[in-house]
């Protein structure tokens, strides 16, 4: 090649970059095809992502889902949920099979590089802790050298529990399952001593305890379980779609625009409000959504607020309070980015 050409072809390739968007709109394009947002959920975590008695999945993490249906198909009800195991979980989201995967998974180096993923950012801030049964006679997580240990397998829980007895020099024997119920049932069963897990876990699994009383969660919270939606690494507009779903919900709870509210509030002049509702400011534009997807989000689901109250906060038999997942501004760490 003369030099001519190859600077004409370094030109043209440069140039193509620059017009082209990278990866298009792959999985926005997809959901749109196919009518719905698949989600990638656990098998039953009460609180977080759990069936009914009505067959219904309910949730923090089933929510989430539903307030990214209702940003890019103006439809909350159109999610198809896709129950996985914490070892099923990031490959069903590599090979394309959901399109989300919102099941209280901790963001790591590992998860969020390695294996290709990105995550969209918190929706619960968590930790690790030990659930006893209580005849056992034990007040701290110090006390439990040699105990055996039920924990499930394909989780960060696994690591941390070989890290903080190998660091406290202290033995265990672990006894490992696959599901959550099957964790709690071995538990029950008296296969192990201890339970651990994330503490929002514990205090799931403990009220589907046939004797919740009988069992004590311990004061140590041994890790940072920071959980949060997750996709697939190459795909930057369905990234930003879901990271800006998280968004709008907090955002909505900071500038208190509710479901109940929503409507009266297109009328306010609080330029935020005006923003986030897409009346102003740069709107749908950017995520090639429409303009209403922030207003849809929180009239069809609701705000931050709302949507942790009804799920794993006061109103749900969990009874979670806000600690870490409060707003920033009211004494927690919950704290998003503007929208303008
Ligand atoms: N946050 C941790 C743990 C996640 C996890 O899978 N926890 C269990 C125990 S609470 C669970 O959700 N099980 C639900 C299921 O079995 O589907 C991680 O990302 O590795």
């Amino acid at each position: 090649m003369t030099k001519i050409k190859a600077l004409v072809a370094a030109v043209a390739a440069s140039a193509a970059l620059v017009t082209m968007p990278a990866a298009a709109n792959e999985t926005l394009d997809k959901v749109k095809k196919q009518g719905y947002v698949s989600c990638g959920v656990s098998t039953g975590l009460p609180g977080f992502s759990n069936p009914n008695a009505k067959g219904e999945w309910e949730g923090i993490d089933v929510e989430f889902c539903q307030a990214v249906a209702a940003a890019t198909l103006g439809d909350k009800s159109k999610v198809k949920f896709i129950p996985l195991t914490a070892k099923e979980r990031f490959t069903a989201l590599q090979s394309g099979e959901i399109d989300i995967l919102s099941r209280n998974t901790t963001w790591t180096l590992q998860r969020d590089t390695t294996l290709g993923l990105n995550f969209a950012g918190v929706n619960y801030y968590d930790g690790q802790g030990f659930m006893v049964k209580k005849d056992l006679g034990v007040s701290s997580a110090k006390e439990l050298d040699g105990a055996a240990v039920c924990v499930q397998s394909g989780t960060t829980t696994e690591l941390n529990l070989a890290d903080y007895f190998r660091v406290n020099g202290m033995s265990y024997e672990p006894v490992v399952f696959d599901t959550s119920a099957q964790t709690s049932k071995g538990f029950e069963a008296g296969r192990c001593d201890v339970l651990t897990t994330d503490q929002s876990g514990l205090y799931a699994l403990r009220l589907n305890l046939a004797d919740p009383s009988s069992a004590v969660v311990l004061p140590e919270i041994i890790s940072k379980e920071p959980l949060g939606p997750v996709v697939r690494q190459g795909d930057d507009n369905w990234f930003n779609i879901v990271r800006w779903s998280l968004i709008a919900m907090v955002n909505a709870e900071e500038f208190g625009v509710t479901s109940a509210n929503v409507d009266e509030m297109l009328k306010s002049n609080d330029p935020n409000i005006k923003r986030l509702l897409g009346l102003d400011g740069p709107k749908g534009k950017g995520l090639n959504l429409s303009d209403d997807w922030g207003y849809q989000i929180v009239k069809q689901v609701g705000n931050y607020g709302e949507s942790f109250q009804r799920t794993v906060g006061s109103d749900s038999p969990l009874n979670i309070s806000r600690g870490l997942n409060a707003l920033w501004n009211q004494g927690g760490i919950m704290y998003a980015p503007p929208i303008r």
